[in-house]
């Protein structure tokens, strides 16, 4: 399994965290938003993904190719089903859908790269206005997601339950983008305790993980997600 990649890409970060919940071998292929006046932009990568957006994951064993990282997600659920990122009710995966899409839908495609760039570039904004626009979309969205986990009794330590779902994946590159991206993050999270735990729980327990990866060899090492081969770019 490949996953084209841009380590700052929360999309990508969302397919990432899924792959290593499941503990899932695959390789990345770096693709740079930044270099070479954007990787996604080249006629090669938009072969894959005509949308010009990352991630893209390929499946080669089952002859599959996939964008949006909501869909690969939800790929791999159907393909490797534990453990679990969906809840076993209906209505419960609907609710968990639900919260992953109030972030993929509702803050992550008005503060994308692409948006935040035609701000600027075509639009005139200023730097200061077009991180004000960042903020009033990142903070009025995540203070809903606040609202809506604060009060359902099936939070846990998750924001389903005690265990991560498809709405930790989300939430979590949101919450460590708005942390790189939003000087004032830290004052408008103090605002958003339950989704700052969800965050600090999630990333303890991928931390985990690496740590026990870490205690095998260099050669099975290299085979674990987030292994990135020497020397190896998007387009090769
Ligand atoms: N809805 C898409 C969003 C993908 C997306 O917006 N990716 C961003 C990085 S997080 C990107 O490739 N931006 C490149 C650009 O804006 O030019 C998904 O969930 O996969």
């Amino acid at each position: 399994m490949k996953l084209y990649s841009y380590f700052r890409s929360s999309a990508s970060y969302r397919v990432r965290i899924a792959l290593n919940l499941k503990g899932l071998t695959y390789e990345t292929v770096p693709v740079h938003l930044l270099k070479h006046g954007g990787e996604q932009l080249s006629e090669s990568y938009r072969a894959l993904n005509p949308d010009a957006l990352v991630p893209a994951f390929v499946d080669d064993d089952a002859d599959v190719t996939l964008t949006q990282s909501l869909a690969i997600i939800e790929y791999l659920e159907e393909t490797f089903p534990q453990p679990p990122l969906l809840p076993a009710e209906a209505a419960d995966r609907a609710y968990v859908r639900s919260l992953a899409l109030t972030i993929a839908c509702e803050i992550h495609p008005l503060n994308n790269l692409r948006v935040l760039r035609y701000l600027v570039k075509d639009l005139g904004l200023s730097e200061e206005q077009k991180n004000g626009w960042y903020r009033h979309w990142c903070e009025k969205g995540l203070a809903a997601l606040e609202v809506m986990v604060a009060r359902d009794g099936r939070t846990g330590r998750f924001c389903f339950g005690d265990a991560p779902t498809l709405a930790d994946c989300v939430l979590v590159p949101q919450i460590a983008n708005a942390q790189r991206l939003d000087a004032d993050a830290h004052a408008h999270q103090r605002q958003l305790p339950r989704a700052r735990r969800v965050h600090q729980r999630v990333s303890r327990e991928a931390a985990g993980r690496r740590v026990r990866r870490a205690g095998l060899s260099a050669r099975r090492r290299r085979r674990l997600p987030g292994a990135v081969p020497r020397g190896r770019r998007f387009p090769a």
